[in-house]
């Protein structure tokens, strides 16, 4: 055993060099199950394997795609150009944003919603909508672990537009959409099991704690059902037929502590079957829990809804191939990936099957600490290697020949990478338009790469070019904590606004208010009272208010409403009350609004914070509260 773990060590510290030797001693280490190493000889890596891309964007030039970035704890997600790697934009969702005011203005905090006060967040997994397992370029989702919520990004205005919160469970960690026929559902892995009811009964017997697997309805936002499960739900992703999910699922051991977590050698990646769950939901075989009307279903060992397909051992992320064949479930604790044939799974719920094992075709060795795998749509996979700080590409038909005993060398590279990696992800990698281009590494240490800003370091996204045979490195990006996950969408599948539409329903219960109040958005500049509720509208037109002042009383509730009527592009006003907490944007034919309290007598100065014209800093006035 010690020789065979030391010529694993060896193997994975230099594949290459073992191989060769292997194929010059001929050992019996082949017949090691699993292992698969092969005899082959080197590829030849002459011309052809020349990289043919250039992650070179100069100055004035526009990026090839649009990557969506999570940030993470910090709550945000950001928007990067690919493939220079620079940052375009952030949209605020879970966080507050004092240059947008999100959390500020009443627009956003509609959005917040009132159900989950809490001002953090901790994003990990933004994707797009989809049509026809292809990005329709609509939305993105992303997940809140920290606060248990789903939030859906409009792509056309880049702002955030729902935010749901999950009843029932504890933590939305994985999350992807619904490919095919087109992403009706968003589908959450909550994590952390808890009693239910969680209400102070069942405290110390975690035999009675669960979580479950939840589908969201993408366009109304609302919870369209949930599935109990054992163990806890990890990544997730969907098929490319509409008829599965697939999430990893660790803590079969149903443990509360980390020794305990990790004592069984296999967990599972369990498959959700959703028109079988669609029919039972239909078919009323539900239940609810108190205080929410969604329907729960029973997806626990022997429900006919899932099979729970055990592989090694606290597996983490979970990819779909861009042919829609496999499902591939990242080891973590184990060195080897399990591949899982969708069709298998189709033979599964046919009853064809006996064992749930049989639906692996592949489980290749590639190295420490496989978190999660992406592809090039040519046949490839890239899973990133946590301990070993590597990326492994792969071949998928390899290391399925390599499980059916054919002496095959399925490991193409290993390419170091700095440091720690967590994600990877390709360029349209996770649609059927994977192209192969380029493939991102979220590296979660970035140590020595960059000059140091004190004990907290960034992280390192590594820009790869994987066109040739050979990954390529070709850029370090520092970021800020901590882009789990991100996805990179072609240009030409997004048309973001360049200026605001007049009836966009992000302001609509604005303008409603207005409205009752007999105003005319567009034009108004007028202070309504009612009561100890003051509302001011006023237009702004750079570099003016068409308020340079109002007056209140002490004590007041002030709503102050503004429309921007600048139609010029990039011409971002702001409104912030000095002294006050108060601060928006408001963008080109944009309206937003804000509601403070008056409780200070005196003359309090408002001004544009978005610089906006020669006379941005003239921009202001006077709100004058009376004592
Ligand atoms: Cu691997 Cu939350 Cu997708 Cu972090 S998760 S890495
Ligand atoms: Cu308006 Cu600055």
């Amino acid at each position: 055993m010690a020789e065979q773990e030391k010529q694993l060590k060896e193997k994975q510290e230099n594949p290459e060099q073992v191989s060769r030797r292997k194929f010059l001693t001929s050992t019996a280490f082949a017949s090691a199950a699993g292992l698969g190493m092969g005899t082959g000889i080197m590829p030849n890596v002459g011309l052809a394997a020349r990289n043919k891309y250039n992650a070179e964007v100069g100055p004035g030039e526009l990026d090839e795609y649009y990557g969506f970035w999570s940030g993470g704890h910090s709550g945000e997600v950001r928007i990067l150009g690919i493939p220079s790697m620079r940052e375009l934009m952030r949209i605020p969702v879970f966080n507050i944003d004092s240059a947008t005011g999100w959390g500020i203005s009443n627009e956003s905090k509609e959005v917040l919603g009132t159900d989950t006060p809490h001002l953090n967040g901790d994003a990990h997994h933004p994707h797009m909508s989809m049509t026809d397992g292809r990005y329709d370029g609509r939305y993105v989702f992303i997940n809140d672990k920290a606060n248990t919520r789903v939030a859906r990004i409009r792509c056309d205005i880049m702002k955030t537009d729902k935010i749901t919160h999950i009843p029932n469970v504890s933590a939305i960690h994985g999350l992807r959409v619904q490919k095919v026929p087109r992403t009706n559902y968003v589908f959450c892995n909550a994590e952390f099991r808890i009693p239910h009811p969680n209400d102070g009964r069942d405290l110390t017997d975690p035999k009675k704690y669960y979580t479950m697997f939840t589908a969201i309805n993408a366009d109304t936002m609302e919870v369209a059902w949930q599935v109990i499960v054992d163990g806890n739900l990890d990544n997730t992703d969907a098929d490319y037929a509409g008829k599965y999910a697939c999430s990893t699922c660790y803590n079969s051991e149903g443990a509360v502590d980390l020794a305990g977590t990790m004592r069984n050698e296999r967990d599972w990646a369990v498959v959700f079957n959703i028109p079988r769950i669609e029919a039972a939901v239909k078919a009323g075989k539900h239940t609810t829990l108190a205080g929410s009307d969604v329907p729960v279903l029973d997806g626990r060992h022997g429900s006919q809804l899932t099979v729970y397909i055990p592989v090694p051992k606290s597996p983490h992320g979970l990819n779909t191939s861009p042919d829609g064949e496999y499902f591939v479930a990242n080891g973590k604790l184990s060195p080897t990936v399990s591949i899982i044939s969708t069709a298998k799974i189709d033979d599964w719920f046919a009853g064809k099957l006996k064992n749930p094992r049989d639906t692996i075709v592949g489980e290749p060795e590639l190295g420490l600490g496989p978190l999660h795998t992406a592809f090039d749509g040519r046949g490839n996979a890239y899973t990133t290697l946590f301990i070993d700080s590597q990326i492994a590409k792969w071949n998928i038909a390899d290391a399925i020949k390599a499980y059916q005993g054919e002496k095959v060398r399925y490991i193409r590279q290993k390419l170091d990478v700095q440091y720690q990696p967590g994600h990877n992800h390709t360029t349209m990698g996770e649609t059927r338009d994977a192209d192969g281009k380029w493939l991102v590494a979220l590296c979660k240490f970035s140590k020595d790469r960059f000059l140091p800003c004190g004990p907290l370091h960034p992280e390192n996204d590594q820009l790869i070019d994987i066109s040739g045979e050979k990954m390529k490195l070709v850029h370090d990006g520092p970021t800020y904590a901590e882009p789990h996950d991100c996805m990179m969408v072609h240009r030409s599948k997004m048309k973001p606004l360049k200026i605001w539409k007049r009836d966009d329903p992000f302001f609509a219960t604005t303008a409603a208010m207005a409205k009752k109040d007999g105003i005319t958005l567009e034009k108004d500049n007028k202070v309504i009272r009612d009561g100890k509720k003051v509302r001011v509208y006023m237009t702004s037109v750079a570099p003016n208010y068409g308020l340079t002042e109002f007056t209140v009383k002490k004590g007041d509730q002030v709503t102050v409403t503004i429309t921007n009527m600048d139609k010029i592009e990039d011409v971002t006003h702001g409104f912030c009350m000095v002294n006050h907490g108060v601060s928006m944007e408001i963008g080109p034919q944009q309206t937003a609004s804000v509601t403070f309290m008056a409780n200070q007598a005196g003359v309090h100065w408002y001004y544009c914070h978005w610089f906006c014209h020669a006379l941005h800093m003239e921009m202001r006035g006077r709100m004058l509260v009376e004592a």
